[in-house]
């Protein structure tokens, strides 16, 4: 492959994240093409990019492709080639039926087997290699997520002239869960590689700052210079920074689109084709058991089925995307909700009025806008959440100042969201409360929520978040 490229060709910052920002779709007949999948990173990052001739380095989402490095939009793309047992190991199997699991408070047993995790290390390295191929000399290097935790200390092995940041979109788990994993070490070891670590939350630093000093005794201290948002890890003769940087989305692009006319119109149609509703509910998810799908349902069951709420007035739509459909807690879960939603319809609906409306297929973003305009409701109920942008997406569409946000606790979002009709999912009376709250309160205390909520949304959005975390990191360079 050109990925043997001499590094002095190469790019001055570099992203490397499990999946490249376009997706390869192999048609029925063979055929391969390219198709765009804009998710939240690349919009973050496209401008920094494009001014520093950026490079991407990914698997594109396809078994044995591997295309040569192409540009898109004055971006270098790189391949990552993954067979279908390459897939089956280190993606569904350790990323998705270990890490995942297990970074989110065990809600589902995390499984360990050697085989994933030697899967994992070879393909960390096949990412690692085929960065430092991409990256000029002193460039800098963004890994991101649970995929790749291994690449930053490789990385630095291979190229120690490299300048390596780390963001971990899920929660970093408290000590005690963490210390389950029978690579514990491997993998701090493998993060510490970075010049700087970062995560959603200030605790999910602590938790890996606390791990450092507990696997290897490493000594760290908070930064004065960053106002105490930041840490410092002493790792021998190597300083590596840790902090929170909370994501959020394009504030200002989706507020736009909430306000086209095209979307508010299909906002209406679509309350007039769901029965034009009293109360629509809305929930947007993955369709992930951290996600709480069940929780809202159970909820909803109960209000109803105790006269709290009236079947006549209310609705609730879930989307859902299909996600990790090979994995088999993917499965389970996905019977057991398609289970309940035939339950609640069976026992509440009416003929050609169902009070859940379930779709199991992607929506395309402009459609998602509409609908959280549509939405009276929005409820983000998971058990655990690095942040959840579903959240911020649905605030940043409240353009008229209506609308209510039923929010978890047990998400990253609710502690920048505190204006959010809070709950503990693992309460149900809680949640039933919080919804009942939401649809109740009056519409002064709703806009006082919500004008509180677009505040935050509106003021920090991912710009922000990708500079401040290029800011402490640039920083640590200086020193
Ligand atoms: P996810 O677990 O994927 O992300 P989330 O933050 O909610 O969760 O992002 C999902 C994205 O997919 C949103 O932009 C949303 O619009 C879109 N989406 C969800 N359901 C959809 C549907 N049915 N149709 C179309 N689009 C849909 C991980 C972490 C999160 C963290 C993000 C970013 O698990 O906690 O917030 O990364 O760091």
């Amino acid at each position: 492959a050109t990925e043997q490229a001499p590094a002095d060709a190469g790019a001055d910052f570099v992203v490397v994240a499990n999946r490249l920002p376009v997706d390869l779709v192999r048609g029925k007949d063979g055929q391969e093409y390219w198709k765009a999948s804009p998710g939240g990173l690349v919009t973050a990052l496209e401008s920094i990019l494009k001014a520093n001739h950026g490079a991407w380095v990914g698997w594109p989402g396809v078994a044995d492709a591997s295309p040569e490095p192409f540009d898109a939009d004055g971006i270098r793309l790189h391949s990552v080639t993954l067979s279908a047992r390459d897939v089956e190991l280190y993606y569904e199997g350790f990323s998705n039926g270990t890490l995942w699991p297990l970074f989110h408070d065990v809600v589902v047993p995390p499984e360990y087997h050697r085989e994933w995790w030697n899967a994992y290390v070879a393909i960390n390295r096949r990412f690692a290699e085929a960065t430092a191929a991409a990256a000029a000399t002193g460039a800098t290097v963004w890994v991101q997520d649970y995929q790749l935790l291994l690449v930053p200390r490789l990385l630095r092995e291979m190229r120690p002239d490299l300048t390596i940041g780390f963001f971990l979109h899920i929660p970093f788990p408290p000590v005690e869960l963490f210390m389950q994993l029978p690579w514990r070490s491997e993998i701090v070891e493998g993060m510490l590689g970075a010049d700087l670590v970062g995560f959603h939350l200030p605790g999910g630093a602590d938790n890996f700052r606390i791990l450092a000093h507990r696997l290897f005794g490493h000594p760290s201290a908070r930064l004065r210079s960053t106002r105490g948002r930041a840490s410092e890890i002493r790792v021998d003769d190597r300083m590596v920074r840790v902090g929170a940087f909370p994501i959020s989305i394009d504030s200002a692009a989706i507020d736009a689109a909430a306000r086209e006319r095209d979307t508010r119109a299909r906002a209406e149609r679509l309350r007039s084709e769901l029965g034009s509703p009293e109360i629509l509910l809305l929930g947007v998810d993955r369709l992930d058991y951290t996600k709480g799908i069940d929780v809202r349902l159970r909820a909803l069951e109960e209000l109803f089925e105790e006269g709290r709420l009236e079947t006549a007035d209310v609705t609730l739509l879930q989307l859902a995307t299909p996600s990790r459909e090979r994995v088999e807690q993917y499965q389970i879960m996905r019977s057991r909700i398609e289970e309940s939603v035939g339950r609640i319809n069976g026992s509440f609906g009416e003929i050609g009025h169902p009070v859940v409306t379930y779709i199991h297929r992607p929506v395309p973003k402009s459609e998602l806008t509409a609908f959280y305009v549509a939405a009276d409701v929005m409820l983000v109920t998971p058990v655990r959440d690095g942040m959840n942008l579903v959240a911020k997406e649905y605030v940043a569409s409240c353009t008229d100042g209506e609308g209510a946000l039923v929010l978890s606790e047990f998400t990253g979002a609710a502690a920048e969201l505190r204006q959010a009709y809070l709950c503990n999912p693992h309460d149900l009376e809680g949640v039933k409360d919080a919804i009942m709250a939401a649809v109740t309160e009056t519409e002064y205390d709703r806009r006082r929520r919500m004008r509180a909520l677009r505040r935050q949304v509106l003021g920090n959005d991912v710009h922000a978040w990708a500079r401040r975390f290029f800011e402490t990191l640039d920083a640590t360079s200086d020193e």
